[in-house]
């Protein structure tokens, strides 16, 4: 007979993955760990899949990592505190060397095969394996609901998308009770997946009939029974969606969920960047402003910003920053952000500053010669990220010198996906040109 367990029960583990080696959102993860990468002016990555989690009532959180940076461990640590009555946490598993293993985690499912050790002293019923870079909304609970209503050992969430969307993702195909019968691994456009359209019997009820959204792909969500994942993981494979998903599939009994509302993967810098600008448009897809599931994360206790007689459109900006006689535009503007005099930014997405110098650290660094962190007087930035705590000297200009930027690391800055990068503490002379 099937174990019945309460909804929302704490019989659940959470676990995060939090980024391989990190190289598709490099420079941002060049002194961090992926889930510490600030977004949205004041949160960080993984943020998001934590709070999906405590809203949905699963507070057991493991959130697997390369490295437990600093500033994910502070962020942790001070942010996610739960009472001793909720037997809620948030811990960080960060890939080590044992007597077992050496360095790295191989690839997802290695990551998660490796901490069994610290899942199992949990005794958990079930694990949801979230990822770390993907912004959403979700009531995980009620996936859950659906999990153990359908009987399957597996299920996975999946979300409708067009054709092109479809080469970067996994696509499932059900049947019309929502049992998954095939699945294909992020496939090229020139393959044919015709077959793999979704049923017409769960398109919902508004789908329109020119829709290209005519495929269901894995949003990377799963929910497994705690003896199914370990079935599954004892063998020598690394990867979820190239080999454990398949294979799980080829077996029967996984189920889909589908989820209609918002859903982007977050996960390269051109995704992260475009995502980050539509938050401030007039009507973002992604709501941070839905008070009955918030967002959590660290309270700074800052003071409000202020602008001083400039001129902003479209634009977030995050607590504790000051503003002088700016021209910005479209852009997200981080915490404890400085922005002097007749600066102009148009699409850039700036994350702020650790802290605030003093007026003896700004003496010294005029004597110095360095400029203070922010962005000096008259500077021009344009479709840029800018990390925290760079210091962007008097009157330069990025963004505005050719029409196109090649990726590659040129010293002072990066161009990732056409864009240009600014990394953590990277100090800009004055007058420079990018
Ligand atoms: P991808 O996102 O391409 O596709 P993957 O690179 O395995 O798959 O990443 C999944 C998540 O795990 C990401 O959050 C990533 O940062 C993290 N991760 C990767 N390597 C890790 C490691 N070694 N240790 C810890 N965490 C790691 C997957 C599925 C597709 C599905 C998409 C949805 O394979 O089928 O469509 O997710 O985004
Ligand atoms: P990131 O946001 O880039 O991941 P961290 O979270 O590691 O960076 O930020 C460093 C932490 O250092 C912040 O919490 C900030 O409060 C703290 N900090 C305080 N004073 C300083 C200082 N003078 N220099 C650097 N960091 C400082």
């Amino acid at each position: 007979m099937r174990r019945r367990v309460d909804p929302g029960s704490n019989d659940v583990l959470s676990i995060i993955l939090g980024g391989g080696k990190g190289s598709r959102l490099y420079p941002l993860t060049k002194d961090r760990a992926k889930p510490a990468v600030p977004f949205g002016g004041k949160y960080r990555l993984v943020d998001i899949p934590i709070s999906n989690s405590i809203n949905s009532d699963f507070k057991k959180i493991y959130i697997l990592t390369q490295f437990n940076s600093a500033s994910l461990h502070l962020h942790l640590s001070s942010t996610y505190l739960f009472d001793t009555f909720s037997r809620g946490f948030v811990e960080i598993l960060a890939a080590e060397q044992t007597f077992d293993h050496s360095g790295w985690y191989e690839g997802t499912a290695d990551a998660v095969r490796k901490n069994f050790q610290h899942f199992r002293t949990q005794n958990p019923s079930h694990y949801l394996i979230l990822s770390g870079d993907q912004l959403y909304r979700m009531d995980l609970a009620e996936m859950y609901r659906r999990h153990l209503e359908s009987g399957a050992q597996v299920t996975i969430a999946g979300t409708l998308v067009t054709r092109e969307q479809a080469t970067g993702l996994g696509v499932i195909r059900t049947d019309r009770r929502g049992f998954i019968d095939d699945f294909v691994e992020k496939p090229p456009l020139r393959q044919n997946i015709e077959y793999m359209r979704v049923h017409p019997d769960l398109l919902p009820s508004n789908h329109l009939q020119n829709e290209r959204r005519v495929y269901l792909a894995s949003m990377g969500i799963y929910f497994f029974n705690a003896d199914a994942l370990e079935t599954a993981l004892d063998n020598s494979f690394t990867d979820f969606g190239n080999e454990i998903i398949p294979q799980l599939i080829s077996r029967g009994n996984v189920h889909a969920y589908i989820f209609g509302g918002f859903w982007e993967d977050i996960g390269t810098i051109r995704s992260f960047y475009d995502t980050s600008l539509n938050l401030a448009s007039i009507n973002p897809d992604f709501n941070f402003y839905d008070e009955r599931m918030p967002i959590y994360t660290h309270r700074r206790d800052l003071p409000a910003s202020k602008y001083n007689s400039s001129f902003m459109q479209q634009t977030l900006a995050a607590d504790g920053c000051i503003i002088t006689n700016a021209n910005i535009q479209n852009s997200v503007i981080g915490v404890r952000m400085l922005i002097e005099s007749g600066a102009e930014l148009e699409g850039v997405v700036c994350m702020g500053a650790d802290y605030y110098e003093t007026p003896a650290e700004r003496e010294l660094n005029r004597q110095q010669g360095i400029p203070d962190i922010g962005i000096a007087r008259g500077c021009r930035i344009r479709h840029a990220i800018i990390d925290k705590n760079a210091r962007i000297g008097e009157n330069c200009s990025i963004g505005y010198e050719r029409e196109g930027y090649e990726d590659g690391d040129y010293g002072y800055y990066h161009v990732k996906d056409g864009i240009i990068v600014i990394a953590k503490n990277t100090v800009l002379p004055p007058e420079s040109r990018i």
